[in-house]
């Protein structure tokens, strides 16, 4: 793969989250004097652009303005992966999944299947018929297994974008019993928190990669930052005690990667005015260090 440049692509939507705040993760990153260290010590990083959604007429239907903003972000997605460019969207609410990976597949679907590790406190596979919050961050994931609006789940093409057996969860520790419900049918390997806990980060990630590598091309990789302990990484929507420690998320990507079936990546939830000492922003700069680093060593390789 020809990878001199990793690409950073901003999702600022706040629409289909607890808090419009969210909105305003990308332009913090991109304005932050951690970006911009990486950028000094060499790395060779490019924000391409950042997404937003149209003004919204308040009669319009909420799932049609997250599919007007995907649909934006999915054509990004599918011109980088066809150009076998690694990038890194930085969000935003979680519902920018839905058309980053709608991008990647519309491009990889011809090769084979693709599969999606989702690194998340809470499982994001409602349906409209089983969410109790209405928001549509809650409902990415069952998006992409074909499930919930038609609106969302006809991104560039009508498929289902993955298939169950191709995706698992890792952190998940709160969740409501639609979802679960779903996941349960569809069989989906969910880590719970309390088995990466017992188990340890890195080896459920080695696992993980190993499950949804097994039938397919590729894999992508889907970061909330509410998987992470609070104390951690504070400024997100919807926090959860008790998460992944950020030295184990940093230390266990660095060891897994480079990986060749690595397809892309996304970093999300980042609400920067709940943010503590700068340390969720200090800590995205850190991803997106390991990552790149390892993933332009591997091309130079
Ligand atoms: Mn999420």
């Amino acid at each position: 793969m020809m990878q001199e440049i990793f690409h950073l692509i901003g999702y600022a939507s706040g629409i289909a989250g607890a808090d419009e705040h969210c909105s305003g993760g990308p332009d913090a990153v991109q304005q932050s004097v951690y970006l911009k260290a990486l950028m000094d010590k060499g790395l060779p990083l490019v924000w391409e652009q950042t997404v937003r959604p149209d003004e919204r007429d308040l009669s319009s239907r909420p799932d049609q303005a997250v599919r007007q903003i995907n649909e934006k972000l999915a054509h990004l997605t599918a011109t980088l992966t066809r150009q076998n460019q690694f990038f890194s969207i930085i969000g935003g609410d979680h519902t920018s999944a839905i058309g980053t990976w709608s991008g990647v597949q519309d491009v990889k679907r011809e090769a084979g299947e693709i599969g999606l590790i989702w690194i998340d406190a809470h499982m994001d596979s409602h349906t409209p018929e089983t969410t109790e919050s209405g928001r549509i961050h809650g409902m990415p994931l069952a998006a992409l297994l074909g499930f919930g609006y038609p609106t969302l789940t006809t991104i560039l093409n009508h498929s289902a974008k993955f298939k169950p057996e191709n995706v698992c969860l890792i952190g998940v520790r709160s969740y409501e019993k639609g979802e679960a419900a779903l996941l349960k049918r569809l069989n989906i390997r969910t880590y719970m928190m309390e088995e990466v806990s017992q188990r340890g980060f890195i080896t459920v990630l080695q696992e993980a990669i190993q499950l949804v590598s097994r039938h397919t091309i590729g894999y992508g990789l889907s970061i909330d930052l509410d998987a992470l302990d609070p104390k951690d990484a504070p400024g997100v929507d919807v926090p959860e005690p008790n998460g992944i420690h950020a030295n184990d998320l940093i230390s266990g990507l660095s060891d897994v990667l480079p990986d060749p079936r690595l397809l892309g990546v996304e970093i999300v939830e980042f609400d920067p005015t709940k943010d503590k000492a700068q340390l969720t922003e200090k800590l995205i700069a850190q991803l997106i260090d390991v990552i790149a680093t390892k993933v332009l060593s591997h091309a130079k390789a």
